[in-house]
């Protein structure tokens, strides 16, 4: 019987993806290397789905909830919180021996209509003050850090017009984060920003921010730059701004990892994906402050990229059927494992 080269590739690709097993995991092998994790998302969608749970429990240590703990998650009318979900992950953590990065607690997105119409200065301190102490208060101990602050710019540097800055002007971010350092002294507590990946206004901002808000000794310990980013585009870039966001003496976090690929995706792409990954991790490595990588999702069939940015797809390290894509040989080259 004669087999066809295409049969015989699909068998070859199925062995691979059998007996590909690295030794350690990338968390593993990323704390080997001195950092603190790799880490992912996870939330009741991916809880639901016995794949990508089997992968995130072997392969990473630091968890961010997708959504459930957003503002109106928790407190969508006010005075009344629900933590049904937010708390099944936090348990599915303790109960894995997984970390916590908590996500987020003042953004313009996902905030109830109620939050959105407050109109004055007390009101809105008070409703602040009350969401994070008892959001962050909850989890006091078992949230290794927190996104206090969420894409709190536009493009151009100047502050995004949120219900947060039309109310009170930068004045939140302080009051956020000594409100967030109230309730849980030991948490990390970070600034998360997207298109911190190029330079530009937006990272000049951040900057700048980060320099007032450090002369005013506000509780701040990190940046965490989410790095949505666009292969062939924003990707050579990153080391020099890691340094520079690095250069603050603050903790620098990669904290939403992923590099999507102008649609139709092929062979090339899939390996110039691979080489961008490995620089990314490179710089997160070779930089001393940079405690660690989070992915922003497993599999490319459950990333925001497909629905959001539908000319974009295959921004992660696992591909549709959860097979691991170059990419992921890639990064485990740069942590030093056998690259399958
Ligand atoms: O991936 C998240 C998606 O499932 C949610 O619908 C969306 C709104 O809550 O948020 C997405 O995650 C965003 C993150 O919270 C902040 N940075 C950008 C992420 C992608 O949009």
């Amino acid at each position: 019987m004669k087999i066809s080269s295409t049969a015989l590739g699909a068998l070859c690709a199925i062995r691979l993806a059998v007996t590909e097993t690295s030794a350690e995991s990338l968390n593993a092998m990323m704390k080997a290397k001195g950092k603190l994790y790799f880490g992912n998302i996870v939330d009741t969608n991916t809880l639901a789905e016995p794949n990508a749970t089997e992968i995130l429990k072997t392969e990473f240590g630091m968890f961010t909830p997708e959504y459930s703990m957003k503002w109106n998650f928790i407190q969508a009318s006010q005075g009344k919180f629900t933590f049904d979900n937010s708390d099944k992950v936090v348990d599915w953590a303790r109960k894995n021996d997984k970390q916590i990065r908590g996500h987020t607690l003042v953004w313009h997105q996902n905030i109830p209509d109620w939050v959105d119409a407050i109109t004055d200065k007390a009101s809105l301190t008070k409703v602040i003050e009350n969401h994070i102490g008892k959001v962050v208060g909850r989890y006091r101990g078992r949230v290794y850090a927190w996104d206090v602050v969420n894409e709190v710019f536009n493009e151009n540097g100047t502050f995004r017009n949120s219900v947060f800055h039309r109310v009170l002007g930068q004045d939140f971010i302080p009051l956020a984060f000594e409100a967030a350092h109230k309730a849980d002294p030991n948490a990390r507590l970070y600034i998360n920003e997207y298109n911190l990946d190029f330079p530009g206004p937006k990272i000049d901002a951040m900057m700048n921010l980060i320099q007032s808000l450090q002369s005013k000794n506000v509780s701040i310990h990190g940046i965490g730059t989410q790095s949505h980013l666009t292969s062939n585009k924003t990707v050579d870039t990153v080391p020099a701004q890691l340094k520079r966001l690095a250069s603050t003496k603050l903790d620098v976090a990669i904290t939403e990892l992923d590099i999507r690929l102008k649609r139709p995706v092929d062979d090339e792409k899939l390996a110039k994906q691979k080489q961008e990954y490995e620089l990314v991790t490179r710089a997160c490595l070779e930089i001393n402050n940079c405690v660690g990588v989070s992915m922003w999702g497993v599999s490319d069939k459950d990333s925001w990229i497909p629905s959001t940015l539908p000319e974009f797809d295959a921004p992660l390290l696992w591909n549709k059927k959860f097979e691991r894509k170059v990419a992921y040989k890639g990064v485990v080259g740069v942590l030093g494992g056998e690259p399958g």
